[in-house]
């Protein structure tokens, strides 16, 4: 373990401070001007993940500083730790071992004294079975019908992920099968997942690491009334509900029968989850095989992450230069545009990967930081998004890094329309990075008095990310990628990236009002002046 001191006091980023100063005023046009070999030397590739870096606002010398500061941090420690199974997440005393998930099978890690590795094959061939049944139809429902409808039922890391997958990789799943996602406490987002479905045909997984996070219990309550109101025997749960959790005792309290229920294990969050037994739903859409392949994907960018040199460590160097960005130039924000309508869901998942892991403000050592830490995730597939919030990314005040994502073969090949999406990927980077001058403006013939409002600034970063083709490798290697960035940026703040204190604090706060809006008396209401009046608005909305 390094010594522990506040990031900031570090040499390395005193060094970047003092860089700084002059590495902000170059513009990207000199940078490319005056280095031809530029936009070919900065790139990296591994796990079949293509990086271009070259449009970002560093010089060899910035990467030379990110790397030094990496290293004082003992980045390179911290890699092994985490993947050796140190209890790295210290404010709940864990390991980190969401790498063991697409480990192979003859790979050792160990927990406490225990390989997990065996454990976590049994649950993969588990699903992998239970799978096959349902797909193959051998799988019947209370009344002797197969399953065609199944609905995820889980929230946050329980959710994000399945539904993205889902999404990313519906041009692999079995078609046959209806796939919905409930998360919401709201009674409409189960109302709208189930209107149309045969409870006979319909199978729920209630995937929840807890088993006892409100939404997921109401939801799956309100799951097994609507099947029972239709089915009539309480005996009809077991055929039609299955768990995702770590909780046995709560799943058999539930009335699911243990035997179909697939665990997991305390050293996987909630938000690295995706491609354990929480990925239950996945497994099902895209087959065992299919699943498989994403974990190799998953492993493959484990793999590079672990070994590459840091020069050419795609998350190693996107995770520098997103520190950079955000604790230097203070860019308050990061878009990932996909360039794939398949990864519709790609941001918002992404959000709550980095948003969640590192959005803290205190370092592990309990000190409150003074530079800026996990920067707002956000963005919309291209081209939709060119059409709506890229005039503030182009022409705006704030600095705003993009990675853009693209795949070099359609999964729909259609006339002309791959090449136009790929033309308008290219395009929005160049612009960003090259902006448009008065000077070529006026020589457009542009009057005067328009000029300023058709030139573009540019200087303004991104990351293209290539890959050939979406695949279930390709989404994991991409996931990976992501995580281990997150990890990256961590080590280097020095946060408690794997704990959620704020996420805790949520699922209790609540559970105070319920009973105030609740009750038939009049609460004595002890809160604020707002929320008291807020509530007694409510309960008299209600009463009418
Ligand atoms: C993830 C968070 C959080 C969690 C949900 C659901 O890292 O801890 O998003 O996944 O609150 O929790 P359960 O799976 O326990 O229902």
């Amino acid at each position: 373990m390094t010594e522990r001191i506040l990031p900031s006091r570090r040499p390395a980023w005193t060094a970047l401070q003092t860089h700084f100063q002059s590495a902000q005023k170059l513009h990207l046009r000199d940078l490319f001007a005056s280095d031809p070999g530029r936009g070919t030397r900065m790139t990296a590739e591994g796990a079949g993940v293509f990086l271009d870096y070259s449009k970002n606002r560093v010089t060899d010398e910035t990467l030379k500083l990110l790397i030094a500061l990496a290293n004082e941090c003992d980045l390179k420690g911290r890699i092994k730790a985490m993947f050796g199974g140190e209890k790295i997440n210290i404010t709940e005393n864990r390991a980190v071992l969401h790498t063991a998930l697409r480990a192979p099978r003859t790979a050792t890690i160990t927990v406490d004294g225990k390989n997990i590795v065996p454990d976590v094959h049994e649950t993969l061939d588990r699903m992998s079975s239970f799978c096959d049944r349902i797909r193959s139809g051998e799988w019947k429902g209370h009344t002797g019908k197969p399953i065609r409808s199944i609905v995820n039922i889980g929230i946050g890391g329980s959710d994000l992920g399945p539904v993205m997958a889902y999404e990313a990789l519906r041009h692999y799943t079995k078609r046959e099968l209806t796939f919905r996602f409930v998360s919401n406490v709201d009674g409409t987002d189960f109302a709208e997942a189930v209107r149309d479905l045969d409870p006979t045909e319909t199978l729920f997984i209630v995937s929840s690491k807890t088993f006892t996070t409100l939404e997921t219990m109401t939801n799956a309550q309100t799951a097994r009334e609507w099947l029972l109101s239709a089915l009539r025997d309480p005996a009809a749960v077991a055929k039609h509900f299955v768990a995702v959790s770590t909780n046995a005792d709560a799943v058999s309290a539930f009335g699911i029968d243990t035997a179909n229920m697939f665990g997991f294990w305390d050293w996987v969050g909630g938000r690295y989850s995706m491609d354990s037994a929480i990925g239950l739903s996945t497994m099902l859409a895209v087959g065992p095989a299919g699943f498989r392949d994403m974990l190799a994907g998953f492993h493959a960018m484990d793999e590079h992450f672990q070994t590459a040199a840091f020069e050419k460590n795609l998350p190693v160097l996107m995770g520098l230069i997103g520190l950079w960005y955000s604790s230097f130039f203070e860019a308050e924000t990061v878009a990932v545009l996909p360039y794939d309508q398949y990864l519709k869901r790609f941001p918002a998942y992404l959000q709550q990967l980095t948003m969640e892991s590192n959005g803290k403000r205190v370092t592990l050592g309990g000190v409150e930081v003074d530079y800026q830490t996990g920067a707002i995730y956000w963005g919309e597939p291209g081209t939709n998004g060119q059409h709506s919030f890229y005039q503030l990314i182009h022409q705006g005040t704030k600095l705003i890094p993009c990675d853009f994502l693209a795949f070099c073969k359609s999964l729909n090949p259609l006339g002309r329309h791959h090449d136009l999406l790929l033309a308008n990927v290219f395009a929005q980077a160049e612009a960003l990075a090259f902006g448009k001058t008065a000077e070529q403006v006026k020589a457009d013939g542009v009057p005067d008095w328009l000029v300023p409002h058709k030139t573009f600034p540019g200087n303004r970063p991104s990351n293209t990310l290539m890959l050939e083709k979406l695949t279930p490798f390709a989404l994991g290697s991409l996931i990976a990628l992501y995580e281990h960035i997150v990890f990256t940026q961590g080590v280097i703040w020095d946060l408690g990236s794997f704990d959620q204190w704020g996420v805790e604090l949520g699922k209790v706060l609540a559970q105070r009002i319920v009973p105030e809006l609740e009750g038939s008396t009049e609460p004595n209401l002890k809160h604020d002046t707002s929320t008291n009046a807020l509530i007694r608005r409510y309960r008299a909305a209600k009463k009418k």
